[in-house]
């Protein structure tokens, strides 16, 4: 890998986009490195949650601004497609993926950081959707999921203006729902994420799609596959999570 590292901790995979010349601009390559590191989680038996953050002072400053400039229409809509196609892929994924925010998040890196589950931030993070700048829109399904994390006007404000925003005001949005010191920011992450794979792993599990479906194919859709998803868990873990409580210990998963 050239532009990603990747390091397991326990039961979390993370993710370290390390483009740091560039402030981690995300390139065809990034892409490449970053889906077959998907792959290598999907096909994994034990990593339960998956972090995304960065080296140096920007978590993502963009798409590539310098390898996207000479391409033709047709090119920039496949590098389009690859992003939006990368980012649903991790919302479609069954593992949670938390955003640890360190620095810039910008354009694509705030798209990417909108494909997490959630965020936490360093004090020191800083967003925007800076395309209108360059002549150009969000392509990595930018405008559809901004508009769903922060509301229709918050998003077209920042969409409209490219107005930089910090992490405190990121969380008054709830884009993001923790912020820590910098130096802080990857220990904080880890404990959330440990927390994480304590808990039922079918029901962890189960529980992305279930809100995925409510928020893409609407509330009744939603409650139907919460409805199947919570009878299923009988049969597994649920029964040994609630005879684990009535008995006063912790569960054995
Ligand atoms: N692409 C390529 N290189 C970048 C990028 C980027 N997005 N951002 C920073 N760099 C490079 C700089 O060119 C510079 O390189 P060099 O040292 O060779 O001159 C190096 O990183 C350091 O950057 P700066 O010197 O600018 O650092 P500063 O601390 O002065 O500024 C900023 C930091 C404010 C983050 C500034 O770098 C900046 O504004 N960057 C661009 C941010 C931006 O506009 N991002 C949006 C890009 S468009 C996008 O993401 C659309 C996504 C959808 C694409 C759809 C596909 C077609």
């Amino acid at each position: 890998m050239q532009h990603l590292t990747y390091f397991e901790n326990n039961s979390t995979a993370i993710i370290t986009f390390s483009r740091s010349h560039a402030l981690n601009a995300l390139n065809s390559e990034v892409f490449a490195e970053l889906n077959a590191l998907l792959n290598k989680i999907e096909k994994s038996d034990h990593i339960r949650v998956v972090v995304l953050t960065g080296k140096g002072k920007a978590f993502i400053a963009g798409a590539d601004i310098a390898e996207m400039k000479g391409k033709t229409e047709k090119e920039a809509k496949e590098f389009s497609k690859t992003g939006q196609d990368t980012f649903r892929r991790i919302e479609n994924m069954t593992i949670p993926f938390i955003g640890a925010i360190n620095g810039f998040a910008l354009g694509g890196g705030l798209e990417t950081a909108l494909a997490c589950d959630f965020l936490v931030a360093s004090d020191k993070a800083k967003f925007s959707a800076p395309e209108v700048n360059l002549g150009l829109i969000p392509g990595f399904a930018g405008t559809q999921r901004l508009v769903r994390a922060i509301g229709a006007n918050n998003a077209r404000f920042y969409l409209f203006t490219a107005h930089m925003f910090d992490a405190y005001d990121a969380q008054r949005m709830g884009l993001v729902q923790q912020i820590v010191p910098d130096d802080e920011l990857m220990n904080e992450t880890m404990k959330i994420a440990d927390l994480i794979a304590t808990k039922g792993p079918s029901a962890c599990k189960a529980l992305k799609g279930v809100v995925q479906e409510g928020l893409h194919h609407g509330i009744d859709a939603g409650i139907k596959k919460e409805n199947t998803v919570f009878g299923s868990l009988f049969n597994t873990e649920a029964k040994e999570g609630m005879l684990a409580f009535l008995e006063k210990r912790q569960a054995k998963w």
